[in-house]
Parts: structure tokens; sequence; C-alpha cells
């Protein structure tokens, strides 16, 4: 990497100038050409930056997602824009969510993802507290994020071990994982929609996943969709609890018990359910890898991967297993093989690949999660040392969607919302 990287007012004011540019008027895409719908778990990312230099615009971004609810409570992986159906697959038509009952008003993706929209909510009101409470933003959003968090416990707990199952890698917003390739392996590769690839247009095939991949996540969407998207599938074959997604779980539980308390609601509902989810991920816990792994629920075994997943509960306080994590972090499969930022898999794993999607680039929002674990758990000198170079390969890369995380080349799309967000709210 060469050139000079602005200051921190530099890298904040560039940042706060690429999100202008990917405003719709009622949300951010993430990145013009490659995502130009509302993703979820994007959003909420985007509304923890945005909150720095546009409070209101954080809430409308939320408060648009959360309109997309459907009547089961979840919050859809994508809300359409469908003046752009053509440019991103699979896409409305795919779906047709609204011939389903209890969809909403606007088009959406049948699919969730990781539930961080409570915790961000929470700092957006906070950033602006007397905006938030004029224009009533947690009132209106408090009762939609627990009935969000209702669908998670009553439909997604499909292991009965009070965690949130994902039935599709795209669920885990880490779509090419290691952590999803054995129970992938067992989705037939035969889907009948005929797969377009409209992101290959904006990023390199060795960036991506393969075709094998792609036929395999659409035959799995297909069978989801086909069942009316109702969880009531038994024959399922892709059912697996991550911990990335159960640690943001827990973590948006302790900010609805702050909200609740603003709100002059009962907060013990969510602390106790806190409290449950965090015991219940021991159960994902690899004392060999030193970090959490994924539950294989149809198998009823480990997906044992050491990936940045597994680092992720590092949100969570008064976690018996931070010790252990920030020791795994240092170590050889992760910082300790040279990499400045948090690589996605153990880069000594003989697959892993520095520039392929989530199999050993860092990402950015995976990083400020665990940058955020490191204050928590009181790291604040290695929070430090991974923030310096956030900021400048965020600078310097043109806000990429991801990058290899030991020389810092840029990878993916550019511009990419979530990285000029949580820069930021980290140069902020
Ligand atoms: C895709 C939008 C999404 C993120 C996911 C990321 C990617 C979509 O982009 O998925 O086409 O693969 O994996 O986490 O929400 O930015």
């Amino acid at each position: 990497m060469s050139g000079a990287a602005p200051g921190p007012g530099g890298a904040a004011a560039l940042a706060a100038r690429q999100l202008s540019g990917s405003w719709t008027g009622t949300h951010t895409v993430p990145a013009a050409g490659l995502y130009p719908h509302q993703w979820s778990w994007d959003s909420a990312f985007i509304a923890v930056g945005l909150r720095h230099v546009a409070p209101d615009r954080a809430m409308t971004e939320l408060e648009t997602l959360l309109a997309a609810q459907w009547a089961d409570g979840r919050v859809p992986q994508i809300v359409y824009d469908l003046a752009r159906d053509d440019d991103y697959s699979p896409g409305a038509q795919f779906w047709r969510s609204r011939d389903l009952p209890g969809s909403p008003a606007a088009a959406t993706a049948g699919f969730v993802q990781p539930p961080v929209h409570a915790w961000a909510a929470l700092l957006v009101h906070r950033a602006a507290p007397e905006l938030s409470r004029a224009r009533g933003f947690l009132a209106g959003a408090y009762p939609r994020l627990v009935a969000w968090h209702e669908y998670l416990r009553t439909r997604r707990d499909r292991g009965g071990a009070g965690l949130a199952a994902v039935v599709h890698p795209w669920e885990s917003g880490t779509d090419n994982s290691p952590l999803w390739d054995e129970a992938l392996a067992r989705v037939p590769d035969t889907p009948r929609t005929a797969i377009r690839r409209p992101d290959l247009a904006h990023a390199g095939p060795g960036e991506r996943p393969g075709a094998k991949e792609y036929a395999r996540y659409y035959w799995l969407a297909e069978r989801y969709r086909d069942h009316r998207c109702d969880d009531r599938d038994q024959g399922h074959p892709f059912v697996l609890e991550d911990p990335a997604f159960n640690a943001l779980w827990a973590r948006s539980e302790l900010a609805l018990a702050e909200m609740a308390g603003e709100l002059r609601a009962d907060p013990r509902p969510h602390l106790d359910r806190a409290g449950e989810i965090g015991g219940s991920l021991e159960r994902l816990w690899d004392e060999e890898l030193g970090l959490y792994v994924a539950h294989d629920v149809v198998a009823d075994r480990p997906a044992r991967r050491a990936t940045v997943n597994g680092l992720v509960p590092l949100v969570l306080p008064d976690l018996p297993r931070a010790r252990t994590l920030v020791e795994t972090l240092r170590g050889p499969g992760f910082l300790g093989a040279g990499a400045v930022l948090v690589p996605s898999y153990d880069l000594r794993a003989p697959d892993a690949d520095r520039a392929l999607y989530w199999r050993g680039p860092a990402w950015f929002n995976m990083t400020w999660l665990v940058i955020d674990g490191l204050r928590r758990h009181g790291e604040t000198a290695l929070a430090a040392h991974l923030t310096g170079p956030f900021v400048d390969l965020a600078v310097r890369g043109g806000f990429p969607e991801y990058v290899d995380p030991v020389d810092g080349e840029p990878h993916g799309t550019r511009h990419f919302s979530w990285t000029a967000a949580l820069t930021l709210d980290l140069a902020a």
C-alpha cells in the first residue's frame, strides 16, 4: 500500500461524503452497482456510523427497514428497490414475497440476517436523545424489535437449545464461510432457477463464491421459498447455529433492556433472555480451537472451523471465555499470522484464501465488532492496535468491501457503505 492517508478528521469527512452518495432518501445502499437494494444488517452498521453526522438519517434508515417487517416479526435480509430488480440476483421476482400471507407492502427476501438492529437503534438514540424523543424513534422501534427477537425465539430455535438457527448461509451474513461447507455439501446443486451472476460485473471471480456454491445457494433458497418461508419444513437440509448471529442477538437483547428502561417498560425479560442466550452459547465452545464454532443441527455435530464468527461473542459482557478468545485472536491463526485486521478464517488453514470473500479476507464490520469487544473487556491497547489500520486501510482502499488481512490490499467492491460508516464511527 502506498500514499499518505488523511488524518482522522479527513477520514471521517471522506466517509460521510461516501455515505451521502449512497443515500436514496429512505435508506443507504450497501454499494451502488453490486448491492442496489437495502440490506438488513448493513443498515444497522450504517446507522451506527450515520448517527455521528446525520442522526435523522440514521433513524430513517432503521425505520425504513423495520417498516418492511413481516407479520411474524422477521426483519428481512433484503428490501428490494423494484426499479433495480434486474441488477441483483436473486431479486424480488424470485421471492414474490407479496404473494405470501403476512408479508409487508414492500417486496423483500424471505431470509433474515444477524440481529444487530436493537443495538444499533440504542446507539442512534443515545447520539441524539432529544431528536429521538421528539420523533418517537424508540417508542416506534421498540415493539418492532421485540417482535423481531420473538420471531427468532419462537421460530428459529430449531435445535431446541435456546439458540437461533440460520437456514441459509446468506442469513449468517458470512456467505461462503468455511463454517457452512459440510452442511452445504449435502444440498443439491440442481436449482430450477436460471442463475444470473450480476455480482461478477463488480468483483473478480477469485473474490466471490463459485458456481457450485451459487447452485446450492439457489436450491436452498428455492426450498425455503417453496415452503412459504414458514419455518415448518422439517426436511430443510441446512440448519445451523452460528456463534456470531447468536452473540449479536444477546447483545441486542441487552440493548432492548436499556430501551425498555428508557420507555418505562420492564427490562427484566430482556436481561433474562440475554443471559439465557449467553448460557446457551456455551454449547458452541470449542476448547481445542479456543473459540466458538457453529453447530450443525441436522447432523447434530459441530462445524469445527476457526473463523471470525467464533470471536464475535467478545461483544458480550461477563463472558467467561473472553480471555481465551483474546489469546486466540492474538494467536498464529489470526493476528499472529501477521494480520493487521481480523481475518475471517484461520490463515493457517490449507484452504484459507486471503482474497476470497469470507474465507480469509478481513471485513470491516467484523473487525469493528472485535474492537468493541476488546474495549469491553479492557483490552484497550489491542483495540487501538486494530483501529489505526482499520481507518487507514478503509480510506486508502476507497472504502473496500474487504481487504487482504496481511498486506491490506483492497478486494470486492469499493465505496462499500458499512466500511465507510464504521470508519466514521472509529474516526469520529
Ligand atoms: C451477496 C450486502 C451483503 C452483506 C453480506 C455480504 C454480501 C450478498 O453483501 O452478501 O450477494 O453475497 O456477504 O454480509 O449483507 O452488503
